[in-house]
């Protein structure tokens, strides 16, 4: 059993136990265990072998390292099967639908024996769920339209579509006259690579004329709920947007709470009780045997101030350790956009992008950057038009004339190549040391098993002239599993050689991952942030790259790109191999 399998069966242990009414430290226990795994850059079944073992994973104590070892050794848990037996799996589904949580499930189950989304809808349908506990007319319909919006689009999307949405309608609610204030919060915020729904955070003194002009905007296809201080609404494309309006004086606490994680606010929440010190969406107070004093809640910083902490970046916001690192004072100094000096992954269309080397190169200059490399395929990528050698120095005569034309910048002559099966690279060593900067990617053969591909990769960064190796598993967000690949073992081999990491701008990659990026850093690779733009205007992807960066607690120090371009040079795998060869000769 894969980690994604076993991980799933912990969350499922924590929903069970949840509707259960069992303890939520338990309950917590199985989530946290769950996130770990799926975070995980190496296989349970090696972990295990290693010393610390499964205990070492954050949420894993004795109970669940044995559950884990059962799932391992059989590929079943007796325990998960016998809280099945009680509580029919098609309740997941039910979990699904807006406004039903494990309370209202386990209502339903016990008092009327609904436990699937058909039976849920039936009863709706009917009126049959009004007048049970904390049940109306209303959400009955909310229910309902629940369902049917699971139905068409029950699923997460990437975070470029949600910040495209959520762009356009900041902007219009800006423009809103009785808008003050405005912030985005949730997974947006946080700059997760999906997002369930978008959140969104507005001071006015107003709120009914807020949320009149929200409802009526271009981008709303169905109003889902209207109210003086929440409403819903759903995007032509499916998106939910939940639109939030507070009071001036709780903005920050508001946007502490909504910006989340969930997890992240119940690590602060026990830590503020244990100072007397109580936090919500209005507020942060101290509670003593007078009362509540408040201590502030218009700043968001106050709401960290007030248990002695720094603010730790939206993205950081995970319960990832970053409350820890709060409190030892040792919150790293995150890389930011502005620190980015170029780009060093970019099609152009020699190969499959869509603009010339002078297009890219004058996109480049426009966002400030002091370098661009122009990354085009090898030969093996027939469908993307991947250069063969003689093209190869075709292209070099326009990148010289393009470098005539747009001074301002560099543009470094550059490739991605493919890495083939075997793992030699698809130009031969000769060509790769003419080149300024070269990254290796796999393009195909995914379906090779584990320790084949991780000595296709490893092999690849034998090859003197690989600076950086390219999406290192592969993965599509929400839509193509990474490879099977020992990442553990890729970045120790990358350390060793020099060779850096790719995180993948784009947001339908994003890989590596945040957790891999941070993991990459602890055993000392150098990350590259990249955007594989396709046309110019695609340099603008740069950012969701730089979030997942913050997320895996990146500092300027550990990226390529975010170094001058003469310590790039001299930083290069190819300076080294360039110093030592001429040492040789
Ligand atoms: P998403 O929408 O699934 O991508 O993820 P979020 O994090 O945006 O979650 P969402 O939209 O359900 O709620 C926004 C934030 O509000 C969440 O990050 C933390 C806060 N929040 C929501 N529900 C709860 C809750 O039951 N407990 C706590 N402590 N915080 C919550
Ligand atoms: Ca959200
Ligand atoms: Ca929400
Ligand atoms: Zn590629």
């Amino acid at each position: 059993m894969g980690n994604t399998e076993i991980a799933r069966v912990l969350s499922e242990i924590a929903i069970l136990l949840q509707i259960k009414g069992e303890n939520p430290f338990k309950v917590r226990a199985y989530e946290r265990a769950a996130e770990a795994i799926g975070d995980l850059s190496q296989t349970l079944e090696e972990m295990r072998a290693e010393e610390g073992g499964l205990r070492s994973l954050p949420g894993v104590g004795a109970g669940i390292a044995e559950k884990i070892e059962e799932l391992l050794d059989t590929g079943k848990c007796a325990y998960h099967e016998e809280l099945l037996q009680q509580i029919p799996s098609t309740v997941f589904d039910m979990l699904r639908i807006p406004g039903v949580g494990p309370k209202t499930v386990k209502m339903l189950v016990e008092r009327e024996g609904i436990s699937t989304v058909e039976q849920l809808e039936h009863a709706a349908q009917a009126g049959a769920l009004r007048g049970l506990p904390g049940l109306g007319e209303k959400t009955e319909q909310e229910m309902l339209r629940g369902i049917a919006h699971l139905r068409e689009y029950g699923k997460r999307i990437d975070l470029g579509l949600a910040w495209s949405i959520a762009d356009t309608l900041i902007e219009q609610l800006r423009e809103a006259a009785a808008v003050r204030r405005l912030a985005a919060a949730g997974s947006l915020r946080r700059m997760r690579e999906t997002i369930g729904d978008i959140d969104i955070l507005v001071v006015s003194d107003s709120p009914e004329a807020v949320m009149a002009e929200f409802v009526n905007l271009q981008l709303v296809a169905e109003v889902v709920a209207q109210g003086p201080t929440k409403s819903t609404i759903v995007t032509p494309a499916g998106v939910q947007v939940d639109l939030r309006v507070v009071g001036a004086e709780s903005f920050g606490a508001a946007l502490q709470y909504f910006t989340g994680s969930k997890q992240h606010n119940v690590k602060l929440r026990d830590l503020a009780a244990r100072r007397k010190i109580k936090l919500n969406e209005y507020g942060v107070f101290r509670v003593d045997d007078g009362g509540e004093t408040r201590l502030g809640g218009e700043g968001e910083e106050e709401m960290y101030a007030a248990l002695d902490l720094a603010m730790m970046p939206p993205e950081m916001r995970e319960d990832r350790g970053e409350i820890e690192a709060a409190r030892e004072g040792r919150l790293p100094d995150l890389i930011e956009d502005e620190q980015v000096k170029g780009d060093l992954h970019v099609h152009s269309n020699w190969s499959d992008g869509h603009s010339t080397v002078e297009e890219i190169a004058r996109a480049a200059e426009e966002v400030g950057y002091e370098y661009v490399a122009i990354t085009d395929h090898s030969p093996s990528q027939t469908v993307a038009n991947g250069l063969k050698i003689g093209r190869l120095r075709e292209r070099r005569r326009e990148i010289e004339a393009a470098r005539k034309a747009v001074p301002g910048i560099e543009i470094l002559e550059g490739s991605e190549v493919d890495i083939k099966r075997d793992g030699t690279l698809d130009y031969p060593e000769e060509v790769l040391a003419e080149l300024d900067f070269v990254m290796a990617s796999v393009h195909s053969g995914w379906k090779m098993e584990r320790q084949a591909m991780t000595e296709r990769i490893v092999k690849a960064m034998e090859n003197p002239w690989v600076d950086c190796i390219g999406h290192p598993t592969g993965r599509l967000v929400g839509q193509r599993e990474p490879y099977a690949v020992d990442l553990e073992a890729v970045f120790e081999a990358a350390a060793r050689a020099g060779v850096a990491m790719e995180i993948n701008a784009d947001p339908h990659r994003l890989d590596l991952r945040d957790t891999h990026a941070r993991r990459a850093k602890e055993l000392g690779v150098r990350l590259l942030i990249a955007t594989d733009a396709h046309r110019g205007d695609h340099l603008s992807l740069m950012r969701f790259g730089v979030a997942t960066a913050r997320r895996g607690w990146l500092e300027a120090a550990d990226v390529l790109n975010a170094m001058p371009l003469a310590q790039l040079r001299k930083r290069l795998r190819r300076a080294n191999t360039r110093r030592s060869r001429k040492s040789d000769a």
